[in-house]
C-alpha cells in the first residue's frame, strides 16, 4: 500500500502525557496514517524571525512522521493572518464587505506555498499519496506540479465554496481556480459548494465537465466530488454518556437547579452567528415572559486568532452584548446567558451537551459545521434534545430532522427556542433517531475512507486522456 502524506496548515502532534483527546479528523487522518504509514506535514504555529528556515522538526511516532517547519514575521504575516484569514476566509464566507485584498499579503500567500512545496518534495516516493486540508494551502499542488511532481494529489476544502460572483470579487480568482485544477482529486463539503464551483469553471469558460464528476481545465483532467466531514460518533456518544459522572459536569447540572439549558459552542468568529444568537434569544425571552427564570443558555466561544484586531474586537461585542441581556433581563437569582471564553475539555463539553435541551448551532455561513453533529451524537436516546440549525450551515444538508432555521430571521430563531423548549418526547425522539442513525453510518472514518478510495482508485493519467476525447 502505497503511504500517504496528509500537508495542513496547522498539524496536531500528539503530546505526550496529555490526556486530551484530539478532534475528530485528527483521529481520522491518524488512522489513515497508522494504517499506510506516512507524514504529516505542516507550519509549527512557531515563527524564526526575520530567518527563512530550511530545518524540518520532525517527530516520529510508530508509522506516522510529524514534519514541522517554522515560518518568518513576514509569512506569518502575509499568508496566514493576511491572505487566508483576511481574504479566503470572509470571501469564502461570502462576506466580501470584509475582505481585505493586498497584492503583498497575495504573493505572501504564493511564496509560503512554493516554500511548503520545496519542504515536501525531497521526502516524496513516487507513489507516495498526498492530501492536502483546506484554504491554506490551495496553490501547493501547482507548485509541486511545477517542481515535477507526478504523485497522486488530492484536495479538501473544509471551508463553503461560494458562488461564482462572489468568488469572481477575489482579485486572483483565477490563480486559485487554476490551483484546484492541479489536483488529481478536489472534495467539498457539500453538494452546493461542489455545484458554486462547477458553475465558476463553466461559466468563467475555464474548464468542460466530463462524465462521472471529472473536469477538463488547464490541459488537466481532474475530479471532483461532495464528501461530508463528520464526527467520531459512537465515541463521542460513549463519552457524552461517561461524563455524566464527571465532576465539571455535575456541578453545571446543579448549578441549573431544574432550569431548561440551551447550549451553543463556536469558535469565536464572526461567519458562526453568535450576536445574531443571542440577539434571538433576548427575544425569545422577551417573547415567553414563561420562560423568565426557567432558561439557561451557555455560550462556549473560545477565543480564536485572538492576534487579529477584528477578532479582538468582535470578543469585545459578545461580551458586552451578554452583558447587557444579563443586566437587562436578569433578576437576583437568575442570570440568562452564561457565557465562557475558556476552553471546556472535550469529554466536559460532550456531558455539557447532553444536560442541554437544546442545541443552538446557527452560523450565518459554515463549510460543515461539527458541533450540530456532536450535539447529536451526545444527546439521551430516552430523552433527547433538539438540535436548532442554520440552512447555511453545510450539516443542514444531512441533517433534515433538526430544526433548521435562517438565522438572519431573529423572530424566526426566537420562534425556533419556543418550539424546541415545548417539542413532546416522541417527536423529538423520532427527529433524534433519523439524525443519528445517519451519524452512525457517515462517521470520520466513513469520510476519510470515501475520500482516500476515491483519490487512490482514479484512472491513471493515460485513462484520464481517453476520457477527455
Ligand atoms: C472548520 C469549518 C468544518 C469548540 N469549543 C470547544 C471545542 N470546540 C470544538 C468543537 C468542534 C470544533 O471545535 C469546531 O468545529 P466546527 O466544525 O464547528 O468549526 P471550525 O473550527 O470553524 O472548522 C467547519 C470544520 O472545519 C471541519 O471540516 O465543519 O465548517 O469552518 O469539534 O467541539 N472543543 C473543546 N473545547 C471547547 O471549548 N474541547
Amino acid at each position: 500500500m502505497s503511504r500517504l502524506i496528509v500537508v495542513s496548515n496547522r498539524v496536531p502532534v500528539p503530546e505526550k502525557g496529555k490526556a486530551a483527546p484530539a478532534g475528530g479528523l485528527a483521529v481520522a487522518l491518524q488512522a489513515a496514517l497508522r494504517e499506510r504509514g506516512g507524514i504529516w506535514m505542516g507550519w509549527s504555529g512557531k515563527s524564526s524571525g526575520d530567518e527563512e528556515t530550511s530545518h524540518l522538526t520532525t517527530i516520529v511516532d510508530g508509522k506516522i512522521t510529524y514534519a514541522l517547519t517554522d515560518l518568518t514575521d513576514r509569512d506569518v504575516e502575509e499568508y496566514y493572518h493576511g491572505f487566508a484569514n483576511r481574504v479566503l476566509w470572509p470571501t469564502f464566507h461570502y462576506r466580501l464587505d470584509l475582505a481585505e485584498y493586498g497584492r503583498r499579503e497575495m504573493t505572501g500567500y504564493f511564496r509560503v506555498n512554493r516554500f511548503f512545496a520545496q519542504r515536501l518534495a525531497p521526502m516524496l516516493e513516487p507513489d507516495d499519496v498526498i492530501w492536502v486540508q483546506d484554504y491554506h494551502l490551495i496553490p501547493l499542488a501547482n507548485e509541486l506540479r511545477l517542481m515535477g511532481v507526478k504523485n497522486r494529489i488530492g484536495f479538501f476544502l473544509h471551508i463553503p465554496l461560494p458562488p461564482a460572483d462572489v468568488l469572481l470579487a477575489m482579485p486572483v480568482y483565477d490563480k486559485i481556480i487554476e490551483g484546484l485544477a492541479q489536483y488529481d482529486l478536489v472534495g467539498f463539503q457539500t453538494d452546493y459548494d461542489l455545484a458554486n464551483f462547477v458553475g465558476a469553471l463553466v461559466r468563467e469558460g475555464f474548464g468542460e465537465t466530463l462524465p462521472g464528476g471529472y473536469f477538463k481545465s488547464y490541459n488537466r483532467i481532474f475530479r471532483t466530488g461532495a464528501y461530508p466531514i463528520s464526527i467520531e460518533t459512537d465515541v463521542f456518544a460513549a463519552y457524552a454518556k461517561r461524563a455524566l459522572n464527571n465532576a465539571m459536569v455535575k456541578k453545571a447540572a446543579t448549578s441549573l437547579a431544574g432550569h431548561e439549558l440551551v447550549i451553543g459552542v463556536d469558535r469565536l468568529d464572526y461567519s458562526k452567528g453568535i450576536t445574531q444568537r443571542l440577539d434571538a434569544y433576548e427575544r425569545f425571552i422577551l417573547a415567553n415572559p414563561s420562560y423568565q427564570g426557567k432558561v439557561s443558555y451557555l455560550q462556549i466561544t473560545p477565543k480564536s486568532r485572538s492576534e487579529v484586531p477584528e477578532y479582538e474586537a468582535m470578543q469585545r461585542v459578545v461580551a458586552e452584548q451578554a452583558g447587557r441581556v444579563n443586566g437587562e433581563l436578569g433578576t437576583v437569582d437568575w442570570v440568562p446567558i452564561r457565557y465562557m471564553t475558556r476552553s471546556v475539555a472535550r469529554p466536559v463539553l460532550a456531558g455539557l451537551y447532553r444536560i442541554a435541551k437544546v442545541g443552538l448551532v446557527t452560523p450565518m455561513r459554515d463549510g460543515m459545521n461539527l458541533v450540530a453533529k456532536e450535539y447529536v451524537a451526545a444527546q439521551n436516546p430516552e430523552d433527547p434534545g433538539v438540535l436548532i440549525l442554520s440552512r447555511f450551515a453545510g450539516a443542514a444538508r444531512e441533517l433534515h430532522s433538526a430544526l433548521l432555521v435562517n438565522p438572519y430571521d431573529i423572530e424566526g430563531v426566537a420562534n425556533a427556542i419556543a418550539r424546541a423548549l415545548s417539542m413532546p418526547l416522541d417527536e423529538r425522539k423520532e427527529r433524534w433517531q433519523k439524525m443519528m442513525d445517519h451519524l452512525q453510518v457517515h462517521d470520520v472514518t466513513d469520510w476519510c475512507n470515501s475520500f482516500m478510495d476515491d483519490l487512490t482508485h482514479l484512472p491513471e493519467t493515460e485513462d484520464h486522456a481517453a476520457l477527455a476525447t
